[in-house]
């Protein structure tokens, strides 16, 4: 039984002495042809793989007025002083900037406009809402690493989120290459729940973003070395605007950044509204609202007659 009192948890983590890989117990695809902008063959790469890569998702005006905010952002000392800004963990650069859809404007668009959301939708089978938005920075010259993980099995854990309903939206505002940290995933490894040992401490996560000697949370290295024997690793290149959708329970890292070329994406988290926060299943208390948001309103549509655009490239 899970420390936080749950009954049954189909996906034990922290609390376990040993990582056994456990069978996802879930659907990946929620929804249909039907309720969306992909056609059937992309649902099934996405069911099968665990996510979808996108050559041309935001254009190039929306790209270029992200990356003025990311600018005025990194230099705003207010936002600053919030917990919303993680520092790099061996420098005083910033690794990321959490809940830029409050911080600004232009990211409440792009985050709570298509077409991000209507792909979000379809997948997940049901109106949604933002789990969380970020903007991580990989600055050129020694932008840090992220180890490889689970996003699911954090939000779990330490935000109570029940089932692996949830995706991600990562979308390269400067250009991804393979030597400036893009991301990489292991395709198929969504299917299987890799357990983490190791208790979470208090208020871990002031520790566990900045991605330093993580005691939980990161993925157990003979799990991912099995799934990658098995499954391979794709890594993902991109020119300013292109992106990756990917569900919460994928493998994926990616490497610290030694290029003169930074590295900055914004990454957006969608939850379906049926799949609402609840007590963490194994963490001392709830993250705070920046990190996973507690407020399951659906994101609304647009009214009718509105401007549709075609399906995404
Ligand atoms: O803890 C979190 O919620 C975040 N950390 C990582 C490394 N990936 C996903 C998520 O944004
Ligand atoms: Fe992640």
């Amino acid at each position: 039984m899970s420390p936080n009192g749950y009954a049954h948890d189909p996906y034990p983590t922290r609390y376990v002495t040993e990582s056994v890989p456990v069978d996802r117990a879930h659907p990946v695809v929620w929804g249909g042809e039907g309720d969306g902008p992909l056609d059937a063959g992309r649902l099934a790469a996405y069911e099968r793989d665990g996510f979808l890569s996108f050559e041309a998702l935001l254009d190039a005006g929306t790209v270029a007025a992200c990356l003025a905010e990311v600018r005025r952002l990194a230099g705003d000392t207010a936002v600053r002083a919030t917990g919303r800004v993680v520092p790099e963990p061996d420098t005083d650069g910033i690794r990321s900037v959490f809940e830029v859809h409050e911080l600004s404007p232009v990211f409440a668009d792009v985050v709570r406009g298509d077409p991000l959301v209507s792909l979000a939708r379809q997948i997940l089978g049901s109106e949604v809402y933002l789990h969380q938005s970020r903007v991580n920075f990989k600055a050129a010259f020694g932008g840090s690493r992220f180890g490889w993980h689970s996003d699911f099995e954090t939000w779990h854990a330490e935000d109570g989120m029940p089932a692996p309903r949830a995706l991600s939206v990562s979308v390269a505002l400067t250009e991804n290459m393979p030597y400036n940290g893009p991301l990489m995933i292991v395709p198929g490894s969504h299917r299987t729940f890799l357990p983490s040992v190791g208790e979470t401490p208090e208020d871990y996560h002031r520790l566990s973003l900045r991605g330093k000697n993580l005691p939980a949370g990161s993925a157990d290295r003979a799990g991912v070395t099995a799934l990658a024997e098995r499954y391979g690793i794709r890594q993902f290149t991109g020119t300013p605007g292109s992106a990756v959708m990917f569900d919460c329970n994928c493998l994926h890292a990616s490497a610290g950044n030694v290029s003169p070329f930074p590295r900055t994406n914004l990454f957006v988290v969608y939850n379906s509204v049926r799949n609402p926060l609840g007590v963490p299943y194994a963490a001392p208390r709830p993250r705070p609202g920046y990190l996973a948001c507690r407020n399951v309103t659906p994101i609304p549509r647009p009214a009718a007659g509105g401007r549709s655009a075609g399906p995404p490239r």
